[in-house]
């Protein structure tokens, strides 16, 4: 801080304060449709139009409205019948349901999953565990369990981790020329859209989704489109099942779940498994060796505290654990984006 006058005015404590209730604005403008019914009138709309439209009142859609001009997610225009609303290229591009980058599905996750771990902050700092019991009364012994409590849940976390690979999926699977690899399997793969991008970009190659059974039956019917043929399922537990042999496994943020010593079971069996000549893929968001940042990074670790038993960690300590399975070579490619990739060879 160099001036006083930033002393008594703290612009960065004034920001955090406020900083939840930004993302509570987004996700409620996200969830009410107020983008999709931008997008689809092609026109501006008024306040007015826009309560009529999607049922709410005047009163609270005309300050979310403004509230969204101030985050620069809508703009707005005077005009002789009043103030009228409009979508930004941005809004239109990721806010709205329809759109292939949409991230609808990860805010709605955030704001109705996610949101109430975090009330439980904390808890889960003075406790060192995550928060399902206080959140959701439910047990948090495993907590893929406790994640995929209902289908519904299920579902709301699959469609928000595919949304999350429409932006970050290609960069992550073009750090590295996996072009070699052509039998691949993707280890907690979920939804799928990580393996669609790998084989869009990767033509010669097969990418088999590993999953929990209810997990697998979920991509199968409602995620991957039937004719894809190089997509196949295999359901398991990747803990207590066998893992097949392949030349490449992606473990996409699978490691940053668990705690450490899970973490060196699964790269142990999946060592095991893997053909010689082979590798594994991790794709996770990477902490500077000195944990100062990336913020963003910093945020999702807590994430993991209040949801799972793992965290993020360092590039050193990823390859430190891939080193310790026996995998050798390791190389780590930072993409500047969210999430980075390490690739370790058999
Ligand atoms: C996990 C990922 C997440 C487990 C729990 C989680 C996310 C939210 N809760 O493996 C998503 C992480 N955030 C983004 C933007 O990807």
């Amino acid at each position: 801080m160099s001036s006083t006058e930033d002393l008594d005015y703290p612009q960065v404590i004034l920001q955090y304060n406020s900083g939840f209730l930004v993302s509570k604005v987004m996700f409620t403008a996200c969830e009410l449709g107020v983008f999709d019914l931008l997008l689809e009138s092609g026109e501006p709309l008024s306040s007015d139009a826009i309560a009529a439209h999607l049922g709410t009142s005047t009163t609270g859609m005309e300050r979310l409205l403004d509230a969204c001009v101030g985050l620069k997610l809508l703009a707005v225009e005077l005009t002789q019948e009043g103030a009228l609303y409009r979508n930004t290229e941005i809004s239109n591009i990721y806010l709205t349901k329809s759109s292939p980058k949409s991230q609808y599905h990860i805010m709605m996750y955030y704001s109705n999953t996610v949101y109430l771990c975090w009330r439980y902050l904390a808890d889960a700092v003075r406790e060192g565990r995550n928060q399902y019991e206080r959140a959701f009364g439910i047990s948090s012994k495993d907590p893929f369990e406790a994640m995929y409590r209902s289908e519904e849940e299920m579902l709301k976390f699959m469609a928000g981790q595919n949304s999350v690979w429409s932006i970050c999926g290609r960069d992550v699977l073009a750090a590295f020329d996996l072009s070699p690899f052509t039998q691949i399997y993707d280890l907690g793969g979920g939804g799928g859209a990580l393996a669609q991008e790998c084989v869009s970009l990767y033509p010669n190659s097969t990418v088999t989704i590993y999953d929990l059974p209810k997990v697998v039956q979920v991509a199968k019917e409602q995620f991957i489109p039937p004719e894809e043929r190089r997509i196949a399922f295999h359901e398991g537990d990747f803990f207590s099942d066998s893992i097949p042999e392949a030349e490449l496994y992606i473990l996409s943020k699978i490691l940053h779940d668990w705690d450490d010593d899970k973490c060196r079971q699964l790269l142990a069996k999946v060592h095991e498994a893997c053909k010689p000549g082979g590798g594994v893929l991790l794709v996770e968001s990477l902490l500077n060796e000195d944990k100062s940042g990336p913020l963003e990074t910093q945020l999702y670790s807590m994430n993991m505290l209040v949801q799972t038993e793992g965290r993020e960690k360092t590039a050193a300590e990823y390859s430190k654990l891939l080193e310790a399975a026996g995998f050798g070579e390791v190389q780590v490619k930072r993409t500047g984006k969210l999430y980075d990739a390490v690739l370790g060879r058999k």
